[in-house]
């Protein structure tokens, strides 16, 4: 079989090991030549950016161009070939501006010079992607950090919107942007380089999280409709929360509803959002259900980030989908922002001449468990704890997918003895949120914190409880039984080893890059492993 490309940074890697004819995920191979192109452009642009940090440049709009590229690299995000196209170009001019002194006629030079230098680079693409690594084990730590980056960037990116940044997490995104061509590190060096990608991945979360309480308010305890109204609506997907505030805004008096879809659902745990009455509740389910989902849903789509599941020809909603940010695909509209502004008028217009939308369920679902919201309940929970009536916290945060596999998560969260508590976060809660599994002396067996990023919230309130009952946090009630997709599952596990916690199960699968040895090394440091049995492993954690 001849290889067309070469990709494994998600849990959908062809037969677990890489895709190489195309990507399951709808990349093509001209696509992948251009994100692998683009990606060896970020990291070139990193090390010209660092040095000229060093001499007293201003190198802002670079680390911010490599922030929004990461982030543009991410698994089901961006489809669009010529937005990789034109980012390659825009990367080696911006690399070029750097190198040289440039007034505005040159620097208009320099962009025709870089978009015929792109063209050239995306033909040579196999020499600079993942395989010019010859080392396997290199090879795979490279590709945990550069997937544990695009995570901590696309977090970073969010509380960007918000006005939050972090110099340190450009500074860092750069020193290791430039170690993954540093040949001359060892495997031990980029050990180091892990674990510091997991620091990072937990302020770039705290900072996350401080930029959405502070702007959107504390996330407090919510029942969410997941039924329908009579008014058209419009769905709107993602992680982006600026966006949705936006829309709300632009969208307060057009008489159409908002409905959340997939990772959107946390919208409706912040009170700054809750306060308008046109968010009427959660539509659907995860990411892969959209063909049948946004089929019945009849109004407009609006994707703020990942995943997009690519149209086919028949897709009857393929015109009623828009596109935002570093989203993209070429057959769904793209609303720019200008001036900080986006213009969501076409689609409420859109909305307001379409059908309601079609009920596919009925009745409430809850969430809102950050972090402040438990610890605001810390006293029951402990006392909780106290008197055996919680026996046992799972974390089962992250990824959902339609991976035949993943129904283990539904029939793993229904098989739990009834003394246990499930904390979640991310779009992994659609397997097992609806279950109605019941609660604990008031307590919900499933405690939803929020989206992916809002995994920091667990790891905030298993940090407290370990002070409170005075021991490590391996010594705590709680199992950590994760389930991944795309990057943003990456730096999340990151994370939490580098917060020390140990005992992890990861799956459906390990993630396809890791060789041998490092999957070794991951198991003896961290006693990482996956998923076997439900029996079994309910039998080991609990
Ligand atoms: Fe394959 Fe995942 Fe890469 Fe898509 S992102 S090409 S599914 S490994
Ligand atoms: Fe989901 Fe894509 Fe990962 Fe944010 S929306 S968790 S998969």
């Amino acid at each position: 079989m001849e290889r067309k490309m070469f990709c494994y940074q998600c849990q959908e890697a062809a037969k677990n090991t890489a895709c190489e004819v195309m990507g399951v995920c709808g990349k093509t191979p001209l696509l992948s030549s251009y994100m692998d192109t683009f990606k060896y452009v970020l990291k070139g642009l990193a090390v010209v950016a660092d040095e000229a940090m060093r001499n007293g440049q201003e190198i802002l709009q670079a680390d911010l161009f490599i922030m929004e590229g990461l982030f543009k690299l991410i698994t089901n995000a961006n489809f669009d070939d010529d937005v990789f196209k034109s980012s390659i170009s825009e990367g080696i001019a911006l690399r070029e501006s750097l190198k040289r002194d440039l007034d505005t006629m040159f620097d208009t030079d320099i962009t025709t010079w870089a978009s015929e230098l792109a063209s050239e680079f995306v033909l040579k693409a196999g020499s600079v992607g993942v395989m010019s690594t010859i080392d396997e084990d290199i090879r795979s730590i490279r590709e945990i950090i550069i997937t544990g980056l695009m995570g901590l960037t696309a977090y970073h990116s969010h509380a960007h919107k918000l006005g939050y940044i972090d110099l340190e997490i450009f500074n860092f995104t750069r020193k290791a942007l430039i170690a993954l061509q540093d040949n001359s590190l060892t495997l031990t060096d980029y050990i180091g380089l892990v674990d510091e990608t997991g620091k990072y991945g937990v302020i770039g979360m705290a900072l996350l999280d401080k930029a959405n309480t502070t702007t959107y308010g504390v996330p407090k305890i919510s029942h969410v409709n997941i039924g329908v109204g009579k008014r058209p609506g419009i769905l709107i997907s993602g992680h982006d929360l600026h966006d949705i505030k936006e829309l709300l805004e632009q969208s307060k008096d057009a008489g159409i509803d908002i409905y959340t879809h997939s990772e959107m659902l946390p919208a409706h745990y912040y009170p700054e959002l809750q306060q308008y009455s046109h968010l009427y509740g959660n539509y659907g389910s995860a990411w892969y259900n959209q063909k049948s989902e946004f089929t019945s849903f009849n109004g407009p789509i609006l994707f703020t980030t990942n995943c997009i599941v690519p149209p086919k020809g028949d897709t009857i909603y393929k015109n009623k989908v828009f596109t935002t940010g570093n989203t993209g695909h070429p057959d769904f509209k793209f609303i720019v922002e200008s001036n900080g502004k986006k213009d969501f008028s076409e689609i409420i217009e859109l909305a307001k001449s379409s059908k309601a939308p079609i009920e596919i369920e009925s009745g409430t679902i809850v969430g809102g468990f950050g972090h402040n919201q438990v610890l605001e309940l810390a006293d029951t929970v402990i006392e909780n704890i106290k008197n055996g009536s919680i026996k046992k916290f799972v974390v089962m945060a992250g990824c959902d997918g339609r991976s035949p596999k993943r129904s283990y998560y539904t029939e793993f969260a229904r098989e739990l003895p009834k003394d246990t508590i499930i904390l979640t976060a991310g779009c992994a809660k659609f397997k097992y949120n609806k279950l109605n599994l019941g609660d604990i002396n008031g307590i919900p067996r499933v405690l939803d914190a929020g989206q992916c990023n809002d995994s920091y919230s667990l790891a905030v309130i298993a940090l407290t409880l370990a002070d409170v009952f005075k021991c490590d946090i391996n010594d705590l009630p709680i199992a950590y039984n994760i389930a991944w997709y795309e990057q943003k599952a990456v730096i999340v596990l990151l994370a939490l080893l580098n917060l020390g916690v140990k005992n992890i199960k990861l799956g459906p699968t390990l993630p396809a890059f890791l060789s041998e040895n490092v999957a070794n090394f991951l198991i003896d440091t961290f006693n990482l492993s996956t998923i076997s049995t439900v029996e079994q492993d309910i039998r080991e954690m609990i």
